[in-house]
């Protein structure tokens, strides 16, 4: 039988499969491999009786994160607010970084808008508009939720984003009045659940989300110069288009990238994140 984890606890994996919750242990051929079953992994179990079974093979992953331990993020969901805090631009691309990386596609959410300076607002959507779905959100009120929701249909999704930008204000409205795939209505407060040390995916009719909101920003250790550029969607039409194949996009003569920059195709502000992510990448290497 095929099923997802919904939670790996104290060596057991709990499964969904059919509309039930299995308690699995896993076969010791992964831990041969140096593979742990994660939160989120589609997987094949064998079963002992109605309650309790093992986890046989783990379906091939899109993606695996370590911190925290979750596999299988379709969507990562940035939640950013329109103040308290200020939306960051610089951190808003290095999530959307973080996110091409992984193979996850990315959503935006602005919350707060009720608190929302109209012209950062316009501003934001400028920038991000073309690039990835942008939602204007209000928590306080549920504005803007059901389009969010309807996005999400059919995904498994994380939220991640500074703290206080409302990521468990909309967990709880996106939740809320849920039905979970295993019958109990899904009213469960989660917030205040940011020490939890597991991971827990959360399934309703319509999407899947973990319930954690732990996952993080681009990070320079692990990337190479070259990767960076190609982590900026609308770099991608002009990259090989450079005079020099290895052109960075910095100063080098008749480079793509520079001029549609200059013409406004590219906006300033994530060319400037490309440039501050590149030096941190470079400076990352000399130590
Ligand atoms: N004014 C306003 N406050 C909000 C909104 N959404 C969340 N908040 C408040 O912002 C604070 C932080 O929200 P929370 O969901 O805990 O953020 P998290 O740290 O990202 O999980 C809480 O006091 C919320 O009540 C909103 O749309 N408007
Ligand atoms: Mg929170
Ligand atoms: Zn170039």
């Amino acid at each position: 039988m095929q099923g997802v984890i919904l939670r790996g606890i104290g060596g057991f994996y709990y499964v969904l499969s059919e509309g039930r919750e299995y308690e699995c242990r896993a076969r010791g051929i992964f831990r041969k491999d140096g593979i742990t079953p994660l939160a989120g992994d589609r997987v094949e179990i064998s079963l002992y009786d109605d309650e309790t079974g093992a986890v046989e093979k783990i379906l091939p992953r899109l993606n695996a994160f370590d911190r925290p331990p979750a596999a299988n993020v379709e969507v990562l969901v940035l939640v950013m607010s329109a103040r308290d805090p200020l939306p960051s631009f610089g951190l808003t691309d290095r999530f959307a970084v973080a996110a091409e990386r992984a193979g996850a596609d990315l959503m935006i959410c602005m919350n707060k808008t009720d608190l929302a300076e109209p012209a950062l607002l316009q501003r934001f959507g400028e920038i991000y508009g073309g690039l990835y779905p942008v939602f204007f959100l209000c928590g306080r009120t549920g504005e803007g939720i059901e389009a969010l929701r309807a996005a999400l249909k059919g995904r498994q999704a994380a939220l991640t984003g500074p703290s206080g930008a409302g990521k468990s204000t909309l967990t709880n409205l996106l939740l809320e009045s849920e039905r979970s795939a295993t019958g109990e209505i899904s009213r469960r407060n989660l917030r205040g659940k940011n020490t939890t040390r597991h991971t827990e995916l959360f399934i309703t009719e319509d999407f899947s989300l973990f319930d954690t909101p732990g996952f993080s920003a681009f990070d320079p250790e692990t990337m190479e110069e070259e990767e960076l550029q190609h982590c900026f969607p609308e770099f991608r039409p002009y990259i090989g288009k450079c005079r020099f194949s290895d052109c960075m996009h910095l100063a080098e003569p008749d480079c793509a990238v520079t001029s549609a920059l200059k013409k406004g195709i590219i906006s300033k502000s994530r060319y400037r994140s490309y440039k501050e992510m590149l030096q941190q990448i470079k400076d990352n290497k000399e130590y």
